[in-house]
């Protein structure tokens, strides 16, 4: 394919630091458009060690301040974000497609759900509530009330470059943490245009450090003395080592990591839906979702049916460039992330998996990675039935009863999310009594999440409180038990 080189529009890439926009003077980064990696978005230099510092030590100089604010006027600068947010959806829409590579209609709908979680939190401010419990001694009340932490590192990943990071700064910010986010650095004009509405709100300076660069700057944030708690949502490999690390400085972490998501089709579900939510859980977004479905189970009697149903939606899936209206799925982030999702396929089919669908991505570019159904076989291990590929692969297996389909989707080190088909109430129960996850959908695709509820993984897919609803308030803030007597 011949790459056209448009660097026209290229924005220029900056640090928040201190309320500062600043030029990184490390590496020089450009953040390419996946589909077409000609196509330069936004360009610049990365943050050094010592802009790492300079914003760890901003954000510990405006928490106290910023703490003290009070919560409702915390929240405004949340809600005056959200309309900054959401006047910009289509701007930021495209953008976020051509820097991401999820289509226009997926992307332009991500920032208005980052202006969704902006409001909630802003509202968050309103209900906040502390316990009081009653004394076994006289004149004395006990009261639970809850603070900040402090400073609070935000490390988050390319795949919702707006939405993710809304939902762990907005809750950070409302509960009266400061705040250092370092984004991928294969979305960081995204993470710009995020951090710039809550500039243009008025957030006071210090209380948002956005600092750009690779993987190395996490390091730095997790080991650093004047951190009070890290977020993070990525892959389970970093996630963990991550964990390790602020384990033995004694700092909370919450990490949000992989996820083998499965869709259980039984006998008596409503094929033509469930067709569309697996199709939709699967492919949209490139399957590039924690939430993703990438195993199907299902139920003999039905399997024929439900397959030749999703390979006729298939075959008129569209693949290509996500910025035209007609496409229905975009290029994964990478050419590598491509490469290493087509060195899966290959080894599951080596290990004796049947291609069942392979869509057309001729003349496209190395990034992109056709929709692909693998057939695995009975009873043996297959690395795509045990391994995240994050990227538009379904492997599926077949289940002879109900407690064997179960069986299968709990066949996993992950649980974040599974959805189950059915129609029968009987079922429905048993699903949500015998599946271990941590998000369960009855008769709708495995991805998704609403702001008020919690949002999180069982099993290896999660580590610490859940995130989103009233439970980011178990990360973000910590409870103080206050003995109150008068003298
Ligand atoms: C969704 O399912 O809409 O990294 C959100 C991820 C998840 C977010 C999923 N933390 O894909």
């Amino acid at each position: 394919m011949t790459e056209t080189i448009t660097r026209t529009d290229v924005v220029e890439l900056r640090l928040l630091i201190d309320g500062q926009w600043i030029e990184g003077t490390g590496k020089a980064l450009e953040s390419t458009s996946p589909a077409n990696p000609g196509q330069v978005v936004a360009a610049g230099g990365t943050a050094t060690v010592q802009d790492v510092e300079a914003a760890l030590a901003a954000a510990r100089s405006a928490a106290r301040n910023w703490a003290r604010t009070p919560m409702a006027e915390r929240g405004g600068y949340l809600s005056r974000a959200a309309a900054i947010i959401t006047a910009n959806a289509d701007a930021w829409g495209t953008e976020l497609a051509r820097e991401e590579g999820k289509t226009f209609t997926e992307g332009r709908g991500e920032v208005l759900r980052a202006a969704q979680i902006f409001t909630y939190y802003s509202a968050e401010s309103d209900r906040l509530a502390g316990e009081v419990f009653s004394s076994p001694r006289r004149g004395e009340q006990i009261l639970v009330t809850r603070k900040p932490l402090g400073v609070v590192g935000v490390i988050t990943p390319f795949n919702f470059p707006i939405a993710i990071p809304a939902w762990k700064i907005a809750p950070a910010l409302v509960f009266g943490n400061t705040v250092v986010w370092k984004p991928a650095s294969t979305v960081p004009l995204l993470a710009m245009r995020l951090a710039h509405a809550l500039v243009e709100a008025g957030l006071p300076a210090g209380v948002l450090n956005l600092v750009i660069g690779s993987g190395s700057l996490g390091n730095i944030i997790v080991n650093h003395p004047d951190l009070d708690g890290l977020t993070f949502t990525g892959s389970t490999g970093v996630g963990r080592m991550l964990a390790a690390t602020a384990a033995g400085a004694g700092v909370p972490i919450q990490a949000e990591m992989g996820g083998k998501n499965a869709s259980v089709v039984l006998d008596d579900a409503d094929l033509e839906l469930a067709t569309e939510q697996v199709l939709f859980g699967a492919f949209r977004s490139t399957g590039q979702k924690c939430t993703a479905t990438s195993r199907l189970v299902l139920q003999d009697s039905i399997a024929d049916a439900f397959l030749e149903r999703l390979n006729e939606r298939l075959s008129v899936w569209k693949t290509g460039d996500p910025t035209d209206s007609s496409v229905h799925m975009g290029p994964v982030v990478s050419d590598t992330a491509a490469a290493e999702i087509r060195a899966g396929i290959a080894a599951s089919l080596a290990q004796g998996a049947k291609l069942g669908f392979e869509g057309d991505i001729s003349g496209l570019g190395d990034a992109f990675v056709a929709p692909t159904v693998l057939e695995l076989p009975a009873g043996e291990g297959n690395i795509a039935w045990s391994e995240e590929f994050f990227g538009p692969v379904l492997s599926v297996r077949r289940a002879a009863t109900t407690a064997e389909a179960f069986a299968l989707a709990n066949d996993s080190e992950y649980g974040l999310s599974c959805s189950v088909f059915t129609q029968d109430l009987t079922k429905a129960l048993d699903a949500m009594e015998s599946i271990d996850v941590g998000i369960l959908h009855v008769n709708s695709e495995s991805a998704g999440a609403d702001p008020h509820v919690p949002f999180g993984g069982a099993k290896k897919s999660g580590y610490g409180p859940k995130e989103q609803g009233g439970a980011a308030k178990e990360f973000f803030t910590h409870t103080t038990t206050v003995y109150l007597r008068g003298a």
